[in-house]
């Protein structure tokens, strides 16, 4: 069962952007997920671009090598300077069973044929919510798995035990190498997991840019993760137009007031 995230605005849906350089974010409702780490006019919404599980999804567009745009399940997250970041754990990392998405790259794309919508999983690595310098996270990308990236079409990937990640932050740097290969970018969930025991999952992530040359049009859906025997999976969608009375039920009541009011003054 996949709960749904519904859009902020409706019906023309969210296009959440920032020409700055500075990141920024937007809550989601209450839903706990947010457009984050928006910069150099990436954009990133619930709209009805691509649809998938029903009809929408959360569109991506990165129209330069500078710009980013992220969504982000953060638990208790605090905005800080216009971006949010996590405020609590949702469980020991050494729990997480998996995580998977959707994600789709359309052909109008002109950023190099191995990139995707990416997605993290976020940690605090020494499982101390109140030193924050090990904060970071670990990244799924197709081309570290040998996998090709179709376009125009959805995809669906599901990282699991065996499945590489690379790292950023984390106490470690960018691109760290953790085991015994000379290539930093073939650490399994299972080698991280047991390289940061002590480690809590503070969020998860799903995102396009920073460093992309080239224009990136795409989305993602269907979000989920199965933490400590829990799996929780979410759809995003076109929050439904309000409810507005057609004309002709506006012009019966209308007179329908009218001849009450009539009757009252006889
Ligand atoms: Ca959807
Ligand atoms: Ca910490």
């Amino acid at each position: 069962m996949a709960a749904v995230i519904y859009s902020n605005n409706s019906p023309l849906s969210d296009q959440f952007t920032n020409p700055t350089n500075l990141n920024l974010g937007q809550a989601i409702g209450s839903s706990g997920w947010y457009y984050n780490n928006v910069r150099n006019n990436g954009t990133v919404g619930v709209r009805a671009s691509f649809p998938y599980l029903s009809s929408g999804s959360v569109f991506f567009q990165s129209p330069s090598g500078a710009a980013k745009a992220d969504i982000e399940y953060l638990p208790n997250a605090a905005n800080v300077f216009g971006n949010y970041v996590s405020g609590a754990s949702l469980g020991r990392f050494s729990d997480l069973q998996s995580f998977s998405y959707s994600w789709y790259r359309s052909s109008s794309s002109t950023v190099a044929s191995h990139l995707h919508p990416v997605m993290r999983v976020l940690l605090d690595a020494d499982g101390n919510l109140a030193t924050t310098g090990d904060r970071g996270g670990l990244v799924f990308e197709r081309v570290y798995n040998s996998g090709s990236v179709a376009v125009n079409t959805w995809v669906s990937d599901t990282v699991s035990s065996g499945t590489y990640l690379w790292n950023f932050g984390l106490g470690l740097g960018f691109a760290a190498n953790i085991n015994a290969t000379p290539f930093a970018y073939d650490a399994t969930l299972a080698e991280w997991q047991a390289y940061f025991p002590n480690a809590l999952v503070i969020g998860f992530s799903a995102g396009v840019g920073s460093g992309w040359n080239g224009v990136f049009s795409g989305a993602v859906d269907s979000i989920s993760w199965s933490l400590a025997g829990q799996s929780l999976t979410f759809n995003f969608e076109v929050a439904p137009a309000a409810d507005i009375p057609e004309p002709s039920t506006l012009l019966l009541t209308a007179s329908g007031a009218a001849l009450l009011l009539l009757s009252l003054r006889r």
